[in-house]
């Protein structure tokens, strides 16, 4: 049987079992649980292709199902919602047999896809624009190979803990030298993250920094972007302090966290126990991200009182 007749099988009897409604034009959404409060109105189903049949679903990251409650015969079915507001863990999810619902595991793959984007993906450029950030880069090559590009940039952490030479360059000549607080933002390990936040922190930091009378550097971006690239900051710039926003390492649906690591005159050979971080800024959950960035000018202000940062601030502040 060749390939045209199997084709035409295959339609004869997909016609049939539509005409016979055996199988639906477009498939909803999993059922919720009668014990479970009403299901939020769904999303309109695809439109039906010419063929009659559709296997797409609505997107399982949705709010309105990735926090509905899908435990069959709950004993507390009111509890449950509120449950699933207190945290960020995958609770009141139900199973089947011993095994995850369909739905769960939808979910888990639409995350680690968003996972993926928020990791993969470049920070929006105008966003960078509006705030008047220039880019530099650190020692990965921009590409996609594995020989640069993110794939590089997971590789190896070290070459992005280095600022390239065209990068030093660039801050020298466009860098006010030795203020007070160095403002750096660096796309690290989540685009998501920065997008979300740093908007929001910007004028709190810049305005937190001048009711302190604290001199505030020219801010720029880093791309590719490390921890450690605090140390070349702080060679170049010769600030007090730096404050580096950078996107965490992004977990399952939690892409937009964001921390600010912080170091009070850091140098070349300083490690993260001479670093401080203010961690897990984002809305809806974490620090919110004003508490955030005025938290981050408190945390500057005290390591320039005790001239110090990380373990040591710890124990002058005993
Ligand atoms: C990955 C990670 C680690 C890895 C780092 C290895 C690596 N090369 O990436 C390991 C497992 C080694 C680690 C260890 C620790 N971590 Co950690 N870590 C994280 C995690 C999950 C992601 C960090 C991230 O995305 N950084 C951004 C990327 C771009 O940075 P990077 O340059 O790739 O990696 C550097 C940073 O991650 C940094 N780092 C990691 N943890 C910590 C903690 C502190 C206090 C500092 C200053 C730096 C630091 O170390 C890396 C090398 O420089 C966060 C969770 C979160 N919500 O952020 C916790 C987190 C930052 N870690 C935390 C802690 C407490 C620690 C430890 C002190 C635990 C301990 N008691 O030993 C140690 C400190 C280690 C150190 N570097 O000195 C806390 C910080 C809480 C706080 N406000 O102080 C967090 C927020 C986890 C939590 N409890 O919620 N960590």
């Amino acid at each position: 049987m060749d390939d045209a007749q199997l084709n035409a099988i295959i339609d004869a009897v997909v016609k049939e079992m539509i005409a016979a409604q055996a199988v639906a034009p477009a498939r909803p959404a999993e059922p919720v649980a009668a014990s479970s409060p009403a299901p939020a109105p769904q999303p309109a189903a695809p439109a039906t292709p010419p063929g009659g049949l559709a296997i797409d679903l609505p997107d399982p990251a949705l709010p309105e199902h990735r926090y509905q409650p899908r435990v069959q015969r709950a004993k507390n079915p009111d509890a449950l919602p509120a449950l699933i507001a207190a945290t960020t863990a995958r609770v009141g999810v139900g199973r089947a047999g011993p095994r995850y619902r369909t739905a769960s595991l939808l979910l888990f793959q639409a995350d680690h896809a968003i996972t993926q984007d928020a990791l993969y993906r470049d920070v929006d450029p105008k966003m960078l624009d509006d705030l008047g950030l220039f880019t530099v880069q650190t020692n990965i090559k921009s590409g996609t190979s594995p020989s640069g590009g993110k794939q590089e940039y997971l590789l190896r952490p070290d070459l992005g803990r280095q600022i390239s030479d065209d990068g030093k360059k660039t801050i020298l000549e466009k860098c006010v030298p030795s203020p007070n607080i160095q403002l750096v933002v660096g796309d690290g390990l989540s685009a998501a993250a920065v997008e979300a936040n740093v908007r929001e922190m910007f004028p709190v930091i810049l305005n937190g920094a001048k009711s302190a009378g604290l001199t505030v550097g020219t801010p720029f971006f880093i791309k590719y972007c490390r921890v450690g690239v605090l140390n070349d900051i702080g060679h170049l710039l010769k600030p007090d302090v730096v404050i580096l926003l950078i996107g965490e390492r992004p977990g399952l649906g939690r892409a937009e966290s964001l921390s600010a690591y912080m170091a009070y005159r850091p140098k070349p050979g300083d490690t993260d126990a001479d670093r401080d971080v203010v961690c897990n800024i984002f809305n809806n959950g974490g620090t919110n991200p004003l508490e955030g960035a005025a938290f981050t000018i408190q945390l500057a202000q005290k390591m320039i009182k005790h001239q110090a940062s990380g373990v040591r601030l710890k124990l002058a502040t005993k």
